[in-house]
């Protein structure tokens, strides 16, 4: 049974965020208000020795509407009681870039195929759901999802209450370094 109360949305159990570790590519996006990142996103976490997570992001944006730019982002995770749950404090390498601090959860991951991401930035005070959310639905292969993660992915969406507001996100050989390089 689907229950969209952000409270109640089902994290992924037991998660291993050293397995988590690596490049993942974002095939798709639900886009939050106010969108930032377009597309070829491509984040890499890194969890160090003492277990602090950390990440780096790169993907094609638009700053003041119509300067096209391909951003490094930088980010930190905080640890929360829930192992797949994480606040993410997040930064531009460039000042123009997009600063924040918001939810990062692991909806489901198969660590080695895909992984669904969640967050949350609003909630509804009357009824608990989510006002603002976005999420990432990561790919190790750049290609895509394999056939078999698709129908496991579709069935994340339902549950977090976002299936068919996601779009594909592309990967363009080459795109981001011929974009202004303001953020090198
Ligand atoms: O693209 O609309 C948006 C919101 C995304 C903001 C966070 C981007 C920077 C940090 C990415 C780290 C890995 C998810």
């Amino acid at each position: 049974a689907q229950d969209c109360q952000v409270a109640n949305i089902p994290v992924m159990q037991n998660f291993n965020k050293s397995r988590y570790a690596g490049q993942w590519y974002a095939v798709g996006k639900k886009d939050p208000d106010g969108l930032f990142l377009l597309d070829n996103i491509v984040a890499n976490f890194n969890v160090d020795e003492d277990g602090i997570t950390t990440a780096t992001a790169r993907g094609r944006v638009y700053i003041f509407k119509y300067w096209e730019v391909c951003a490094d982002m930088r980010a930190t995770f905080e640890d929360t009681s829930d192992p797949a749950k994480f606040k993410m404090k997040y930064w531009g390498v460039s000042a123009l870039l997009q600063t924040g601090y918001d939810d990062h959860w692991v909806i489901d991951t198969d660590y080695d195929n895909y992984a669904v991401h969640y967050s949350c930035r609003k909630v509804h005070e009357v009824n608990g759901t989510c006002a603002d959310s976005y999420s990432f639905i990561f790919s190790r292969h750049e290609s895509g999802l394999r056939l078999e993660d698709q129908q496991i992915v579709s069935a994340k969406k339902h549950d977090i209450c976002l299936a068919g507001k996601y779009r594909r996100v592309t990967h363009t050989p080459g795109q981001c370094e011929n974009l202004t390089p303001i953020d090198s």
